[in-house]
């Protein structure tokens, strides 16, 4: 089963307790009371070997451990382990406020629920102003969050088209796919991911279930299908020259319009206008002809792909990452490869200062050095050189 859309509680681990214990037991001086562990965080992290949910669809519940409590005499506390979840690369990550962060790379980790920390114990608690303490912190307790986890597939091309156009025939023909076909409509009602392997690069194809009028309004299964194109590159509109009630431009009408009133960025990303079915009847214009059950046109189909340079094209949605769900209070958007806005209370606190434009510049950079920003400007992949905007100042990124 392909799941794209989860709901999960989440429950990050208690810290354990600091103890009260001394040295000297019977003078109740030399405090030696340790600290208790921190709890477990939860931390989520990509793996581009998943291509769905399916795997944490069994469970709603996610705890982490709690920290251990200290012990007498310096003895601390077990930090619990982190508890790691597993998601596809495209997965947007939402809490109660709205989007939390859209995780597109490789390998990227982002702490949903930090851990409660320990609590310290008299020895840590010691003071010049109270050097004998005689208590203890409790551990800080666990935090619980609902999230809901929603993936758009990240692939190179996306097959769109009315309901028995052919989609999943192609898929079948073109890569390892074993989508199902059948002559009636809606037979595909998630997407079926292939891979298309005799070009120079290999290029992950999507056959989607099939778009009828009102699709961006939220019509059949609509938006579930649409969503998948905001990570892709290129756009394949396979159009049924034997389908009785709209005639081949009323069905690229229709698709565009769905596909364009869905997400309006997507006018971005290449068509491929491609007439299937041309055992039956051939398009007698620049379309390009194929027909998915007979193999023919597929060699031309496939040239059109290779021309198209995919690896050097790029899909529409972009990186996002609101931190102030946690410690840190920033949001960061990039409105293109090279160019970085980071906006929230963090911000206002780093720059708001007055002074010489020198003391004003050297602060902020000191500042904005030691806040979380820069580390999180890294997850996403900035490069060295980009412009990064920090509330009214801009400047250029070195890592
Ligand atoms: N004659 C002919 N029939 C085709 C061709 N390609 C697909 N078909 C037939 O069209 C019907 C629908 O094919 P599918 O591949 O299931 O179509 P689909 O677009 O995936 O349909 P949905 O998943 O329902 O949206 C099947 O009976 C196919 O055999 C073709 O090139 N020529
Ligand atoms: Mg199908």
């Amino acid at each position: 089963m392909f799941v794209d859309k989860i709901n999960l509680t989440l429950f990050s681990g208690s810290g354990g307790s600091g103890s009260i214990s001394y040295n000297s037991k019977s003078s109740k001086t030399s405090p030696n009371g340790a600290s208790g562990g921190d709890g477990g965080s939860i931390i989520v992290k990509t793996n581009k070997d998943l291509f769905d949910f399916s795997h944490i669809f069994s469970k709603s519940i996610f705890k982490a451990d709690n920290g251990g409590d200290a012990s007498k005499n310096l003895q601390s506390g077990k930090k619990a382990d982190d508890l790691i979840i597993e998601l596809p690369l495209g997965t947007s990550i939402f809490d109660q406020q709205g989007l939390v962060a859209v995780l597109l790379n490789e390998n990227q980790e982002l702490t949903l629920l930090n851990g409660g920390k320990g609590g310290l114990g008299n020895k840590d608690l010691k003071s010049a102003r109270n050097p004998n303490p005689g208590i203890a912190e409790q551990g800080q307790k666990r935090i619980k969050k609902e999230v809901t986890f929603e993936l758009s597939l990240i692939t190179d091309i996306a097959i769109l088209g009315l309901p028995n156009s052919g989609k999943s025939t192609l898929i079948k023909k073109i890569t390892n796919s074993n989508a199902k076909t059948d002559s009636y409509p809606f037979t595909t009602i998630s997407p079926n991911l292939g891979v298309i392997e005799n070009l120079e690069d290999n290029y992950i194809i999507c056959d989607l279930p099939g778009l009828i009028k009102g699709a961006s309004t939220g019509v059949g299964l609509g938006k579930s299908i649409l969503k998948h194109l905001i990570n892709t590159k290129v756009l394949i509109f396979l159009l049924d020259p034997s389908n009785i009630e709209l005639n081949i431009d009323e069905q690229i009408n229709l698709l565009q319009n769905e596909v364009y009133s869905y997400e309006e960025r997507l006018r971005q990303l290449p068509v491929l206008l491609v007439s299937n079915k041309s055992d039956l009847i051939k398009y007698d214009n620049d379309m390009i002809n194929i027909s998915a059950l007979e193999e023919e046109g597929i060699d031309i189909l496939l040239d059109k792909i290779r021309e198209l340079n995919i690896n050097t094209l790029k899909n529409v949605n972009k990186s996002f990452l609101r931190t102030d769900f946690m410690k840190n209070d920033f949001i960061i958007e990039n409105y293109s490869d090279d160019y970085w806005e980071v906006t929230g209370n963090d911000v206002d606190r780093i720059i708001n200062l007055t002074g010489s434009e020198i003391d004003v510049f050297n602060e902020i950079s000191h500042r904005f050095e030691n806040s979380g920003i820069p580390d999180e400007l890294k997850l996403l992949g900035v490069k060295k050189g980009s412009t990064i905007k920090l509330g009214k100042f801009e400047f250029i990124y070195e890592e």
